[in-house]
């Protein structure tokens, strides 16, 4: 039969198939009802035409014969690998029911709502929980809130809004706009952003920045092709940077270069920092970081110098001990030198059109749900009442509490959980062993995913298939420019979206009547905030950017009265100011000022144990073929990044006898695992470098296997119960003690 003609459809990519947190513009090529192949829209400002591997392997994704594309239940035990195919109703039903029973007999609490990052989920997870009644929303085992949460917390207590570095993302005319400026300085802090594309943000901006001038000064253990271009690399013990960032406000203030009068004009507590970085000597931070003090002094004086410049940062912040408080510090380097919202500082950064695409925080719940529903809800929020930042922030079940109450049964049971976007097991969760013990004594557990998976292969009692982006309708405001997802096809096989799955769960769970008979009508209402519909952004290529004068559009929105409710100039804080000494955290019994704390398994804090373990750990710097534990099975992607691997020093690795390419095990107290050695100069001699969420999907998925997770996830060797005061930070995702042993003959 002849084939049709080719027809194309522009989208925004986000969520399932790329694998993201970037808003990606694209185009769709369609050809007898399937997708040929996926490309960047040139015409789209975020990408600019560009689109990486993850992006251009989605028909792979699409099609891939493991994809799971029929309801399925369980039928024999749990973690038996026995599926039978059943209808949607079947599923629906079933799962209703249960949903039903659990919440006449323990309550609604009892039911768990677990997503994995953010992919478009945070909108339709939240409202179906919020429909059935449950506060509890969460990441389970990200111990400590191990990503973004805590950089967004300490940039919400302490200077109202979140704050990012500008590379000119929120203006159309993108570098060609006339009131942007490059940065003179990044510092990119704890990232790879090109492997990345972290949080909203497009890796290659920091390339067009540097084809603009901006000079780069990096603070990372490790070598990446941004180190070894940098004018200065940091090359720290990883989890002090809390330390790095006190030694350079330390100079700054010392030295008199910051900027005076915005820190008179705009900041508060500024006598109460000064006081507390004297200790922070740059000899006392040589000492912690191993960065020698002329380095430290002199990225602190380029940064403060050439304005302006400006920070970009990565999970590892959130990670380290008190990451909140790491934050904190960072947060005030911007502050005292006027960095912020400022051109080619870090610019502010709101959700475009003033559009939310879910509750993000406890005052934009209060905004959709009333202040009733959402103290009531916080009351029964696991972990809530253990941390005051944590219940008046963001509205997430702490996870380390999380553990010990699905384990104790106190104060109340978790009995069913609805697992949609996360791979809990095979690389999410820290201790997963731990995770899979208590979470498989559940009495019911569904999983919404696209493929099977360590997690939903162990747990699952209903698997529903979901969608791709090219399947369904979507929306982000993820921060600009606002965007919608088209849908190119329909479902493949019987798989649907999300959105879709959740708002029918959400009309036969809800207590109070859904107000939206279709995806569409949800969407659209939430698109009315921003004068806008999906309609019309589809008609104008997907995007919009903010009208001149919004209060999402930059710069100096300070100044001119757009940050605070109240519409007076400032920031959105107890003060109005900047506070580098913080009402909040004090209102929260948390020291008001940033300080520094040693991870608790180091060379430095457990130095018996690094005896027997020399080598400090850090996991999950990000491959950029895969998100996640996502597309181990993708045949484009696995060919780039075929096995688990380990980096070493190559001097360490010959006193250990290892050559390049051997198998090895990673071991600690906690476990073993296997991958495979680089042996690399790049490495630092002391530390050791490894991807999270390896398992292979290629091998059993049956009980006990779960596709060689045990053998391969890193998670093996980390912990929960490390988190700080304030709940937030101490994983030991990104700094734990290892040590590397061959394999037996080096072949696995
Ligand atoms: N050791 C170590 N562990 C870490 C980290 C680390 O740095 N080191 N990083 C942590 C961090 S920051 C995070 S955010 C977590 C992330 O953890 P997760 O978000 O749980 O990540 P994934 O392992 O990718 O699991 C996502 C699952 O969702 C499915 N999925 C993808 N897109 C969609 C979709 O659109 N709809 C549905 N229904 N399903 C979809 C995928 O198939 C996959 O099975 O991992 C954490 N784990
Ligand atoms: N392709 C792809 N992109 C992703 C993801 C993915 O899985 N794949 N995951 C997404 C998610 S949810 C997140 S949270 C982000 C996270 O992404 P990031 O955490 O920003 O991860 P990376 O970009 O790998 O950069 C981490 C860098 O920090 C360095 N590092 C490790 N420990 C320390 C330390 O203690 N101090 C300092 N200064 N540096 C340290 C590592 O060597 C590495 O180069 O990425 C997002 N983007
Ligand atoms: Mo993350």
């Amino acid at each position: 039969m002849a084939k049709s003609k080719e027809n194309k459809v522009i989208s925004t990519l986000w969520s399932a198939g790329c694998g993201s947190h970037g808003g990606c513009g694209c185009e769709i090529f369609v050809q007898d009802g399937k997708v040929t192949r996926v490309e960047g829209d040139k015409n789209h400002p975020f990408n600019q035409g560009r689109l990486c591997a993850k992006g251009l392997a989605i028909p792979q994704y699409m099609y891939h014969p493991d994809r799971v594309i029929h309801p399925l239940k369980r039928v024999g035990e749990r973690g038996e690998g026995k599926w039978q195919r059943i209808t949607w109703n079947e599923a629906y039903d079933t799962i209703e029911k249960r949903f039903k029973d659990i919440r006449t007999k323990y309550g609604a609490e009892s039911v768990i709502f677990c997503q994995g990052t953010g992919r478009d989920i945070g909108g339709p997870i939240t409202f179906l929980m919020y429909a059935y009644g449950s506060p509890n929303w969460v990441q389970v085992g990200l111990a400590g809130h191990a990503c973004y949460t805590p950089r967004l917390g300490a940039m919400f207590a302490t200077q109202g809004h979140y704050s990012v570095l500008d590379a000119s993302q929120m203006l159309e005319k993108r570098y060609d706009s006339p009131e942007w400026k490059p940065p003179k300085y990044i510092i990119i802090w704890a990232q790879n952003p090109a492997a990345g594309c972290h949080d909203g943000f497009f890796g290659h901006w920091i390339i067009d920045c540097m084809k603009r001038g901006s000079k780069l000064i990096t603070i990372d253990p490790r070598s990446t092709w941004f180190t070894t271009r940098s004018e200065v690399h940091l090359q720290n013990r990883p989890g002090t940077d809390g330390a790095i960032a006190l030694g350079m406000l330390n100079v700054i203030i010392n030295e008199g270069i910051y900027d005076k009068q915005f820190v008179e004009k705009w900041c508060y507590g500024f006598d109460e920092l000064k006081e507390r970085v004297q200790e922070y000597t740059p000899e006392k931070v040589e000492k912690i970081t191993w960065v020698p003090k002329e380095l430290l002094i002199k990225a602190a004086r380029l940064y403060a110098k050439n304005k302006p410049s400006a920070i970009q940062w990565g999970e590892p912040v959130d990670a380290m001990p008190a990451g909140s408080v790491v934050a904190q510090a960072i947060n005030q380097l911007w502050a005292i030198t006027g960095n912020i919202d400022n051109p080619g500082g870090n610019v502010i950064a709101r959700n475009s059109h003033g559009v939310t695409t879910y509750p993000f925080s406890s005052a934009e719940l209060t905004k959709l749900y009333g202040a009733e529903l959402v103290k009531k809800l916080n009351e029964k929020r696991i972990g809530a009442n253990d941390y005051p930042m944590i219940k008046n922030f963001r509205g997430w079940v702490q996870p380390d509490v999380l553990i010990n109450q699905m384990e104790t049964g106190k104060p109340y049971p978790v009995k069913g959980a609805w697992i949609q976007t996360s791979n809990i097991i095979g690389g999410q969760a820290a201790d997963p062993r731990r995770h899979y013990n208590a979470m498989k004594k559940l009495d019911f557990i569904v999983c919404v995913d696209l493929f099977q998976n360590p997690t939903s292969m162990a747990l699952a009692d209903i698997f529903l298939p979901a969608c791709t982006i090219c399947e369904k309708e979507s929306f982000r405001s993820w921060w600009q420019p606002l965007g919608v997802s088209v849908k190119a096809v329909d479902g493949v096989g019987e798989a649907k979206s999300d959105w879709e799955i959740n708002l029918e769960m959400a009309k036969r769970l809800a207590t109070n009547p859904i107000k939206y008979n279709t995806v569409r009508e949800l969407i659209d209402d939430r698109l009315k905030d921003g004068n806008t519909n999906f309609e019309k952004l589809k008609a104008k290529g997907c995007w919009e950017y903010p009208p001149e004068g919004h209060n999402t559009r930059p710069y100096y929105r300070y100044e001119k009265g757009l940050l605070r409710a109240d519409g007076k100039p400032g920031f959105e804080t107890p003060t109005g100011k900047i506070e580098l000494y913080s009402k909040k955290y004090e209102e929260w019994g948390l020291d008001p000022l940033p300080y520094y704390e040693e991870p608790k398994e180091s060379p430095v804090a457990s130095p018996d144990l690094a005896k027997k373990y020399p080598l400090i750990l850090t996991t999950g710097r990000r491959s950029p073929v895969f998100f996640h534990s996502e597309h181990r099975m993708i045949p484009w992607l696995r060919e780039l990044d075929p096995f688990p691997v380990v980096e070493i020093n190559d001097k360490t690795a010959e006193k250990l006898g290892i050559g390049n390419g051997d198998w090895v095990y990673i071991e600690n107290t906690r476990g073993r695992v296997k991958f495979k050695a680089k042996v690399t100069p790049t490495a630092h001699p002391e530390v050791v470098t490894a991807p999270h969420g390896w398992w292979l999907p290629e091998t059993d998925g049956r009980s006990p296997n779960f596709f060689n997770t045990w053998d391969h996830n890193i998670n093996n060797l980390t912990s929960m119960g490390n988190q700080a005061k304030s709940g937030f930070g101490g994983t030991n995702y990104r700094s734990s003690l290892c040590r590397v042993v061959k394999m037996e003959g080096g072949k696995e």
